[in-house]
């Protein structure tokens, strides 16, 4: 089983609705997806990479084999609640906190300010590409996700650390992400992320060319009233090497009011009787259109 890849650039040619069909399966049947050909400077991604990984050595490498959880895995009592990554965040919008975070390098607040700003309209473009799939609005997604200062951005850079025992403990333990459609620029040659597909863990391989890898978390499952899945995913830790990983999270702002659209919402409350009627005049039609006039019929 291989995670989908969905070119971008074949969107804009003949293979637009085979490409648009591959996004919708990849959003209801896995919830992720790798993107090739999204457009974003692979120089400006390499050097994201380039200045997290500086950063990582020359600011939290050493703090992290100092730490608990190091220390935890070399005696061997680690907690439960322990995962084997060396993390910070970076808030991008509505108020962006870059400059207010230690030790970062001119050059890096920089570079991120660029890439951050770019992924925002991959996310946009994404969302939109979706809302058409799904049959709503094309800003249905944004709208839902503004609140009063329009979707929260936020990124959380992380390396997962070489690991001695990789047996003992996760890079980060499984779950499923709070927010709508996360973003991952990740390593090109440690692997380490899995996700849960069909009762198995499938691996996703390392980034070659700088692919975005994409999964949709809890908010797009609760706003396509479960079309599009929120999936189990976590990181393993590995032996042979350190694996980074920059997840932008496009989310819900904090006071946005999320429900499933109602136009992906079964209708309900109506009489039997009602739909039999329908149905008379409608058996051999598709059910889709039967059930858009049931909601009328109701409202
Ligand atoms: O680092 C990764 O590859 C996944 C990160 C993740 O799932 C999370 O931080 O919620």
């Amino acid at each position: 089983m291989e995670v989908p890849v969905i070119d971008f650039g074949e969107l804009d040619g003949e293979r637009r609705s085979e490409t648009m069909a591959l996004l919708h399966g990849a959003c209801e049947k896995w919830g992720c997806f790798q993107i090739e050909n999204h457009g974003i400077d692979k120089s400006l991604m390499e050097k994201v990479k380039q200045l997290v990984n500086q950063h990582y050595e020359e600011n939290m490498k050493d703090s992290f084999y100092e730490s608990e959880i190091a220390k935890g895995l070399q005696n061997k009592n680690l907690t439960s609640d322990a995962d084997w990554e060396s993390t910070f965040f970076i808030w991008h919008h509505p108020k962006s906190n870059i400059d207010e975070i230690t030790n970062l390098s001119d050059e890096l607040r920089k570079v991120m300010d660029a890439y951050i700003d770019k992924l925002i309209k991959l996310a946009e473009n994404l969302s939109e590409l979706m809302c058409e799939n799904l049959g709503i609005e094309k800003d249905y997604i944004k709208e839902s996700f503004s609140g009063s200062k329009g979707p929260s951005v936020g990124t959380k850079v992380a390396k997962y650390p070489q690991c001695p025992r990789p047996e003992l403990v996760r890079g980060l333990r499984e779950h499923t992400d709070a927010g709508g459609i996360i973003l991952l620029l990740q390593d090109d040659q440690v692997p380490g992320l899995e996700f849960f597909k069909d009762g198995q863990w499938v691996e996703i391989p390392p980034s070659k060319n700088n692919t975005v890898f994409v999964n949709t978390g809890d908010q797009m499952e609760v706003l396509t009233n479960g079309r599009y899945k929120s999936a189990l995913h976590r990181v393993m830790a590995d032996k042979n090497g350190s694996r980074l990983s920059i997840a932008t999270f496009y989310n819900p702002a904090g006071d946005a009011i999320i429900s499933p659209a109602p136009k992906l919402l079964y209708p309900n409350r109506f009489r039997f009787q009602d739909y039999l009627n329908l149905y008379a005049t409608t058996k051999f039609a598709e059910k889709g259109p039967r059930f858009e006039s049931m909601k009328r019929m109701v409202n």
